[in-house]
C-alpha cells in the first residue's frame, strides 16, 4: 500500500482504526437488532463490558465479499443482549470501540446535531454561556458589495454554510426546511429539547428559534422584485482563520431562479409553522414567499448561476429549476390552499423533466430537491388536494424504500449506498435514505422500515468500513481534524460535538485527498481524517439537517 504521511499527524492512510471490529459507537436500543461487522474470517465472538467481563457469546455468520469496501465480512449478531451498559465486541484478539446499549443512546446526539446550527451562526458573537470553549466574537458584519446593481448593503446573519464562511440561499433554505419538517413531523421531540441558545426559554421551541435566525437572513437575500440573490461570500475562501478575522470584502452575487424558488418554498413552509407562534413574522414570510412566487411566474425561464472570474466560493449551480419550482408550488398550495398553486404543482408533477428521473421527486436536496415538494403535497391538509397524485407520491416513496432496503441487504455493512454512490458528501445520502425509511414507516406502519432507518444510523455512527463514527464528538474513534475553519483555528482541543462529516468520496475531489488516499482504494474507504481534505472531511449545514430529521424520527417513533 502506498504510504503518504499526513504531516500534521504523522499518520499514514490505512493505519487509521485501532479497532478491527466495527460497531455503532453511539449504540443500540435494548430491543432493536444489534450487529457488528467483523471484516475478517472468524468463528466465535464475545461481548465484554468495560471491566472485561463477558456478557454474551455468539457465532459470527459469514456474509461474503462486499464490493464497496473490498472486505470479506462476518456478522456478529448480539440482538439478544438486552442489558443496558457499555461494551466491546471481541473476536480473534481484535476488538471494537466501546458502544452502548440503552434506550437513550441517541438522545444527546439529537441535541448536539441540532445545536450545531447555533455554532454555525454568522453575524453575532457566540457567547461563552452558550458556546462554552467555542465562543468567538461576531463575524462578517461589514457591508457587502452588490455585484449586479452596484453599491453596498449590510446583509448579515444566517448560518455559515460549512467548513467555509459562505452563505448560500439554496443550501440554507434546504437545511432550514429539513429542520422545519423535523419539527412538523415530530413536534413532541422538540417540545422537550433544550439547546442552550440565546433564545432558550422564550416560549418557542429552540429549533424554531434557530430556524428564524436563518430565515431573517434569507429574507434579506430577496431583491425588491421578489427574486433571490444566489449567495453572499467573499471572492475567495478564507484561509484557516476564525470567522471574526475574515475581513475580506463580501459580495452579494447575482440572482438565480433556483435560489428564488427555494426561498419561496422555505418561507411558505416556515409561515405554516410560525403562524402558531408569531403571526407577524408568519405574515412577513408569507409576503416574501408570494413575491418570490410571482417573480417565478413572470420568469418561467431558468436563470442559472455562474461564478464570476476570480471567485472560488461554492457554486450550488443547478441544471434546471423544475424541481425547485415543484417544491415552491407545493409549499404555497399547502400554506394557502389556492388553486393557482395546486394547478402548477399538478402540471409539474407530470412534467417531462421527471421522465426516467422520478427519483428527483423524492430527492431531499441539495442539488435535487423535489422530495420536499412531494412531502409538502403529501402533508397538505386540504380538501381539494388531488388524492390520486398524493397516492402516486406515496407509492413512489414506498417502492423506493423497498429498493433501498434490498440494496442495504446486499451490502456487508448494511449500507444503502452502492459503489458508484460514494461521491462528495456520501454521508448525506446515507442520512437521506434513513429519512426515507422513516417516512415509509410512517406511511405504511411497517416496523421493518423503522429498523432499516436504524441500520443507516449504525452505518453513519461507526459500523462502516473505516470504523469512524462520522459525527464529531461521539465515540472513541471519530474524525478529530474536520475541514472546519473554527476547529482548525480556535486552539481548543476537542471538536464542537454533533457535526456530520461529509465522508468517503471515491472521486477524491481535492488535491490532498488525491495525495493521501491510494489509487484503487475501494469507495467506502476513500476517506481520511485530514483537515485539508475538504472533499472528504468537511462539515455542512445540509449534512447536519437530515441528521436532525433522522434522529428526531428515530426518537419519536421508537
Ligand atoms: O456539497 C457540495 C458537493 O455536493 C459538491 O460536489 C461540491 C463541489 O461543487 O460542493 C459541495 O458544497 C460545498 C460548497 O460548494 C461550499 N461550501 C462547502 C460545501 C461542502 O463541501
Ligand atoms: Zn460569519
Amino acid at each position: 500500500m502506498l504510504t503518504i504521511y499526513n504531516k500534521k499527524k504523522e499518520k499514514k492512510y490505512g493505519d487509521d482504526s485501532p479497532y478491527g471490529i466495527f460497531v455503532d459507537q453511539a449504540g443500540y436500543f435494548t430491543e432493536s437488532r444489534k450487529t457488528a461487522v467483523i471484516p475478517f474470517e472468524t468463528d466465535i465472538f464475545a461481548i465484554t463490558d468495560e471491566n472485561g467481563e463477558k456478557h454474551f457469546e455468539g457465532k459470527a455468520t459469514a456474509f461474503g465479499h462486499d464490493d464497496c469496501s473490498d472486505d470479506d465480512i462476518y456478522i456478529a449478531d448480539f440482538t439478544d443482549l438486552k442489558r443496558p451498559g457499555s461494551y466491546r465486541v471481541t473476536a480473534d484478539g481484535k476488538t471494537s470501540a466501546l458502544f452502548h446499549i440503552g434506550d437513550t443512546v441517541y438522545s444527546r446526539l439529537l441535541n448536539d446535531v441540532s445545536k450545531a446550527f447555533y455554532f454555525m451562526r454568522c453575524g453575532m458573537a457566540l457567547e461563552e454561556r452558550y458556546a462554552g470553549a467555542f465562543a468567538h466574537a461576531k463575524c462578517h458584519c461589514s457591508e457587502a458589495e452588490m455585484l449586479a446593481e452596484g453599491g453596498f448593503r449590510k446583509i448579515t446573519g444566517g448560518w455559515h454554510d460549512a467548513g467555509d464562511y459562505g452563505r448560500y440561499v439554496s443550501s440554507g433554505a434546504c437545511a432550514c426546511a429539513h429542520l422545519l419538517y423535523a419539527f412538523k413531523l415530530f413536534p413532541g421531540v422538540f417540545a422537550k429539547q433544550e439547546l442552550g441558545i440565546p433564545e432558550s426559554g422564550s416560549g418557542f421551541p429552540d429549533i424554531i428559534s434557530e430556524c428564524r435566525y436563518e430565515l431573517e437572513w434569507l429574507l434579506k437575500m430577496q431583491r425588491d422584485d421578489g427574486a433571490a440573490y444566489h449567495k453572499e461570500t467573499t471572492m475567495r475562501h478564507a484561509s484557516f482563520i476564525m470567522p471574526e478575522r475574515d475581513n475580506e470584502q463580501m459580495y452579494v452575487f447575482t440572482i438565480s431562479s433556483s435560489a428564488t424558488a427555494d426561498l419561496c418554498a422555505v418561507c411558505a413552509l416556515a409561515a405554516s409553522v410560525f403562524v402558531h407562534y408569531d403571526d407577524e413574522f408568519a405574515k412577513r414570510l408569507q409576503r416574501a414567499a408570494l413575491r418570490a412566487y410571482n417573480w417565478l411566474e413572470d420568469h418561467p425561464e431558468f436563470v442559472g448561476f455562474y461564478n464570476p472570474a476570480g471567485c472560488d466560493t461554492g457554486l450550488y449551480a443547478e441544471e434546471s429549476d423544475v424541481d425547485n419550482r415543484y417544491w415552491a408550488a407545493a409549499e404555497m398550495y399547502s400554506l394557502t390552499g389556492e388553486k393557482r398553486y395546486q394547478d402548477t404543482f399538478r402540471s409539474l408533477f407530470k412534467s417531462p423533466y421527471f421522465d426516467g428521473k422520478t427519483y428527483i421527486k423524492l430527492a431531499l436536496g441539495h442539488g435535487h430537491i423535489g422530495g420536499l415538494g412531494s412531502l409538502a403535497y403529501m402533508m397538505a391538509d386540504r380538501e381539494d388536494r388531488d388524492n390520486d397524485v398524493a397516492q402516486k407520491i406515496k407509492d413512489l416513496l414506498v417502492s423506493e424504500a423497498y429498493w433501498l432496503r434490498d440494496k442495504a441487504l446486499k451490502n456487508g455493512y448494511g449500507c444503502t449506498l452502492e459503489d458508484y454512490e460514494y461521491y462528495w458528501g456520501s454521508n448525506m445520502t446515507v442520512l437521506h435514505n434513513g429519512v426515507k425509511f422513516i417516512l415509509a414507516h410512517m406511511l405504511t406502519g411497517s416496523r421493518e422500515f423503522y429498523d432499516c432507518a436504524l441500520e443507516q444510523a449504525h452505518v453513519l455512527l461507526g459500523r462502516n468500513a473505516m470504523g469512524y463514527c462520522y459525527v464529531t464528538g461521539y465515540g472513541e474513534f471519530k474524525p478529530v481534524h474536520p475541514h472546519y475553519r473554527p476547529t482548525i483555528a480556535d486552539g481548543v482541543e476537542p471538536c464542537i460535538p454533533g457535526m456530520v462529516i461529509g465522508g468517503p468520496n471515491h472521486d477524491l475531489s481535492d488535491p490532498y485527498a488525491k495525495e493521501i488516499v491510494p489509487v484503487g482504494t475501494p469507495p467506502m474507504k476513500c476517506y481520511a481524517d485530514d483537515e485539508r481534505c475538504y472533499s472528504l472531511n468537511e462539515v455542512a449545514i445540509y449534512w447536519n439537517s437530515p441528521a436532525v430529521m433522522l434522529f428526531a424520527g428515530i426518537e419519536a417513533l421508537k
